[in-house]
């Protein structure tokens, strides 16, 4: 059985742990072992952290990637952030004058890293360790045309050189699997716009923030998209929480429902609704419905 070591971030435990749940769940029956990684801290966030000081930023990443290479293992995570982090000082720390110089810092925690550690996004797991048509071969609960709004987020597909993940510009890799859960993946206006939440924005000018996730609403709404399926937890809370922050404040009246990629594979796969947490995003998940299920 394949292990991974599952780095969780921040955002997943403390705002939406049925990331975490759906994740567990869906692995298990995919036959992924997902481990804790004890002591891991925040990646640190690209955006933030990556932003001001390169250097404490690598050092806090090196020590998390650590855990895992003294764990034996590769890492996997559940959102673009945590993934960006950690797979840009993996391919920095490849290069043995870099470990020697973040050693030095690490060695007081009794640390070092030797650079033997991969990682890959959950999403990584499903389509190259397990594969669409094995996936196929599972699904209990066809998606019945469904038509689901693919999210990408930004830290997910650049830098091209290092993601390797087919096109930064016109990916299609998520709606693919949209595809073999047998929905439909719907294009839209300006598909491949942030969230609004990134690089700090959500938490120094919120207001901002919100009118790029209304433009996105919007976008998918006039393309008639019933959800909008993505695989980063901060673009999740930022999708979610932000839909219900735009229409306390009045701008936005009628919301489009934010499904996990775990949680919408979960749901194919037969896992019942409320194991993978769907009763907790903040915007109902009305879409379930049109594929014959509810909450209990
Ligand atoms: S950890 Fe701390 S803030 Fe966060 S969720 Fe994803 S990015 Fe990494
Ligand atoms: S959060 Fe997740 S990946 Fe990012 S920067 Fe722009 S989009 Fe939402
Ligand atoms: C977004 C991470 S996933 S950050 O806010 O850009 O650091």
């Amino acid at each position: 059985m394949k292990k991974y070591a599952y780095f969780l971030g921040c955002i997943t435990p403390l705002r939406y742990p049925n990331i975490e749940a759906s994740t567990k769940i869906v692995m298990r029956e995919l036959g992924i072992q997902l481990l804790e990684m004890n002591g891991a801290s925040c990646c640190p966030a690209p955006g933030v952290f990556g932003s001001f000081d390169l250097f404490n930023w690598l050092i806090l990443a090196a020590r998390n990637l650590a855990i895992a290479e003294n764990m034996g293992v590769d890492i996997t995570v559940t959102c673009n952030g945590c993934y960006g982090t950690l797979q840009e000082a993996a391919y920095i720390l490849r290069n043995p004058n870099k470990r020697s110089t973040i050693n030095e810092t690490l060695a007081k925690e009794g640390l070092s890293y030797e650079g033997n550690v991969e990682v890959k996004h959950i999403t990584e797991v499903i389509l190259d360790d397990i594969g669409l048509e094995k996936i196929k071969s599972l699904i209990k609960v066809p998606l019945n045309g469904l038509k689901v709004a693919v999210h990408y987020g930004c830290h997910y597909l650049k830098p091209r050189k290092i993601r390797g993940h087919g096109s930064a510009e016109r990916p299609t890799f998520l709606d693919e699997l949209v595809e073999a859960l047998g929905g439909e993946a719907v294009d839209y206006k300006d598909k491949m716009m942030c969230c609004g939440a990134g690089g700090g924005v959500r938490s120094a000018f919120s207001d901002l923030a919100l009118r790029y996730t209304l433009d996105k609403i919007r976008n998918i709404q006039a393309a008639e998209g019933d959800c909008v399926l993505n695989p980063c937890a901060f673009c999740h809370f930022q999708l979610d929480t932000g839909q219900k922050e735009l229409m306390e404040s009045k701008r936005l009246e009628k919301p489009v429902p934010v499904v996990f990629v775990t949680q919408l594979l979960g749901l194919s796969l037969g896992i019942p609704v409320e194991k993978l947490g769907l009763q907790y995003n903040k915007v109902p998940p009305y879409y379930l419905e049109k594929i014959g299920l509810k909450i209990a």
